[in-house]
């Protein structure tokens, strides 16, 4: 509640109503059954009828379906909407793998910070300590790359200015990683490094290449031995450059930037584009998985843990912030959450849970290239993790409007 709400309060005569603001249950939406772990008594529970309507309102947008899977306190509540296959009209499926993006670069972030805790790299070093004659600054430093702060060019942005024609180009190109950093060095660097967030997937093919040059190994392979297999992700791959995702699947569809175009089957890609910024597939339950792990301290000690959370803000709304490979999202009922989103072509992805990882939530649109379907999936968040928005009526004396007052969070104001 805001200070003027307060004092607008003081001067109400009577309170006549208390309003739930229900948002009736889609028809289509599937309850999968609860988990049995006792309530916790402090718990804001999730209202999954605004996940629901978050989820129906990304495909009012445009997607085929979308689905969202909450983990907490009274367990597990997962919802799904439309289909997952449109030609054969399959329903969409809770247990169904998709491409997660960029919330592959929580993945590469934990691998590199495992091994800076292990005394293979130093955050603060110049990457060009590790890849001599790499970046063409040398005060560009491994920091720098997992904050966004190394004002290296996203060449994501040439290569996918024209959205179709740009994916079609790469859908089966085999990228190495010095290609991927020679596109993005063709163009001018944003920022001074260190100086101000500038997102870019070159810097976590940089990561990448740190990870391999450092261990000697590919990828995939850190990727299994530190996340999948200890946290036995069964659904979570990398198969770079397979393009096949295998098993159960959600197939994804691009928007073509011709409005009322028809959709693109881009299921099938190598994401060679993107590598360890971007390549990673998973389900629901395996992101759950990963980001309740992570914030519980199963994969990196306290310290790096602390760093990877130490977060600055990357606009000015003063509720988005980025730390190591992690964003954090203050929602309107002041709880922080922490995870990444991702896009690929034909999916959008948000990962989040709470610092403490007793809550957490994966949600997953099959379509991309519509901000508005990505902004409404997005809703599934403020529904899960703030509960049921309660509004108060109030008639006011004569002289005074009447207001709606929202309901107390259950948790402390931000500050
Ligand atoms: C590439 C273009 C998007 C997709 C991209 N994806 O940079 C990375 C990622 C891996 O997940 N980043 C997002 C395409 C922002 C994140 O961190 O959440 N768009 C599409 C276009 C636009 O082609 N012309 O929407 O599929």
């Amino acid at each position: 509640m805001t200070m003027n709400n307060r004092r607008r309060l003081a001067v109400g005569t009577a309170l006549i109503a208390v309003l739930a603001a229900g948002v009736a249950p889609a028809a289509n939406a599937h309850a999968a059954p609860a988990g049995s772990a006792a309530p916790h008594p402090t718990a804001t529970a999730p209202d999954m009828e605004g996940v629901v309507a978050a989820l129906n309102d990304a495909m009012a947008q445009g997607a085929p379906g979308a689905m969202a899977r909450f983990a907490g306190h009274s367990g597990v509540e997962a919802r799904t909407v439309g289909v997952r296959a449109r030609a054969s009209g399959a329903a969409m499926d809770i247990r169904a793998r998709f491409r997660i993006g960029s919330v592959s670069k929580t993945f590469s972030s934990v691998v590199l910070l495992q091994l800076a805790q292990e005394g293979g790299l130093e955050l603060d070093a110049p990457v060009n300590r590790y890849l001599p004659g790499l970046l063409p600054d040398d005060r560009i430093t491994v920091r720098h790359l997992l904050t966004h702060r190394s004002g290296l060019a996203d060449y994501t942005d040439t290569m996918f200015e024209h959205t179709v024609p740009g994916f079609e180009a790469v859908r089966n190109r085999v990228f190495s990683y010095r290609e991927l950093v020679d596109l993005s060095l063709s163009e001018p660097r944003t920022t001074e490094p260190g100086v101000s967030y500038a997102y870019s997937n070159t810097n976590f093919v940089v990561v990448g290449m740190l990870i391999e040059k450092i261990t000697g190994k590919p990828v995939v392979k850190e990727y299994q031995h530190r996340i999948i297999q200890p946290l036995g992700l069964r659904d979570t791959s990398y198969v770079h450059p397979d393009v096949r995702i295998a098993g159960l699947r959600v197939r994804g569809y691009l928007h073509p930037d011709q409005a009322g175009g028809p959709l693109v089957d881009s299921t099938e890609q190598t994401v060679s584009w993107a590598q360890s910024a971007g390549a990673v597939i998973s389900s629901p339950a395996d992101l759950n998985t990963f980001m309740t792990a992570l914030m519980r301290g199963r994969l990196l000690a306290p310290k790096m843990l602390k760093a990877m959370t130490t977060v600055t803000p990357t606009d000015a709304t003063d509720t988005r912030f980025y730390g190591l490979g992690l964003r954090r999202y203050d929602l309107s009922c002041g709880t922080q959450i922490y995870g990444h989103t991702g896009t690929v072509q034909g999916y959008y992805t948000y990962a989040f849970a709470t610092r403490d990882g007793r809550r957490s939530l994966s949600a997953m649109a099959n379509t991309s290239n519509k901000g508005s379907a990505n902004t409404a999936l997005g809703g599934t968040l403020e529904a899960a993790f703030c509960g049921k928005k309660r509004t108060r009526t109030t008639t006011m004396s004569a002289e005074t409007e009447p207001f709606t007052v929202p309901a107390e969070p259950d948790l402390p104001e931000r500050r």
